[in-house]
């Protein structure tokens, strides 16, 4: 099944998000830490030019601490500002404040403006809550609760843009739609809960075999990833009349994934990041960041 998932408030949206980054001064940019390519916008990249920007990876705490590294050293070597985050990390609340404030000067004749920019439920309107230090912004598991864009000074000289979260019409490399249904960022009703479940199992066998022993007390040891899933399935209690259904145990892996039931995992790594096709390389929609931004 192909997966794509882009509603009319996300084109509005986009629209929306053009305009006002003409008056915006520096943009945090959100990608999630288990899936850092997977989730970033090639539209919003696009957008955003060479403005000042930080890509924060969040939702650290879920992701797999080995990898996240690696991701570190990749964007470091191609020259991009990034750091990790997590909700519960003041320290690196602070320092994601004092980074993304150190480029903008003092303007007498407004306050300087900062959007955080990034796909559904990534964790945007959490941040902008901790930024300032009050519950402002309408968060909720699951993609798609911001539906258009808010401003929410701090102080005199800052206002915070909370803006919501925006995939792109065309998913192009399906391996990362199925990583990004996998994370929570395509609404569940958008794709087939058995199919990302399947995938997620065969990702899980791959690479993080002992989280699959541990969970679900099940070897995946030579079994295909369907025997798995339905064993994990019987495990459950997923059954119909006619046998497992395959639609809740795939609901079962995947929201044991995104809820951290299955210890850090890392759904990509820089190795899996495609390479760039010739469209794609002279397309400014896939542009990376330009070598000013800081
Ligand atoms: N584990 C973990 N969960 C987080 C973190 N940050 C946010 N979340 C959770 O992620 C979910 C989505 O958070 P939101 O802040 O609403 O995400 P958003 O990017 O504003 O989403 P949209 O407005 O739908 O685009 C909520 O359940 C948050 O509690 C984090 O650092 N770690
Ligand atoms: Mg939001």
């Amino acid at each position: 099944m192909t997966i794509g998932w882009y509603p009319g408030h996300m084109h509005k949206a986009r629209k929306d998000i053009t305009l006002a980054l003409q008056q915006v001064d520096a943009v945090l940019e959100i990608v999630d830490a288990r899936l850092p390519h997977a989730s970033e916008n090639p539209l919003l990249n696009q957008l955003i030019g060479s403005k000042p920007r930080i890509r924060v990876l969040n939702k650290a705490d879920l992701a797999d601490p080995a990898v996240s590294a690696r991701w570190l050293s990749y964007y470091r070597e191609q020259g991009i500002p990034a750091m990790l985050f997590e909700k519960e990390d003041s320290t690196a609340l602070k320092s994601l404040l004092r980074r993304s404030t150190s480029s903008l000067e003092h303007k007498a004749s407004r306050a300087n403006r900062l959007m955080i920019v990034g796909i559904p439920n990534v964790g945007k309107s959490t941040l902008i809550n901790l930024l300032a230090g009050r519950k402002i912004a309408k968060v909720g598991d699951e993609p798609a609760v911001t539906k258009a864009r808010q401003e929410i000074p701090l102080g005199e000289d800052l206002v915070l843009l909370d803006t919501p979260g925006i995939l792109w019409p065309k998913l192009e490399d399906q391996e990362a739609a199925y990583r990004l249904a996998a994370s929570g960022a395509i609404r569940n009703t958008a794709f087939e809960l058995g199919d990302v479940g399947l995938f997620t199992v065969q990702f899980l066998q791959e690479r993080y075999p002992q989280a699959v022993r541990e969970r679900y007390q099940l070897n995946p040891d030579g079994m295909t990833p369907l025997a798995l899933l339905e064993a994990i399935g019987k495990k459950r209690g997923c059954l119909t009349k006619a046998g497992i259904d395959f639609t809740k145990a795939g609901e079962v892996v995947v929201n044991d994934l995104r809820m951290g039931k299955l210890g850090r995992v890392s759904l990509e790594t820089p190795d899996d990041i495609p390479p760039a096709t010739p469209a794609e390389s002279n397309d400014p929609a896939f542009a990376t960041q330009s070598s000013d931004a800081s």
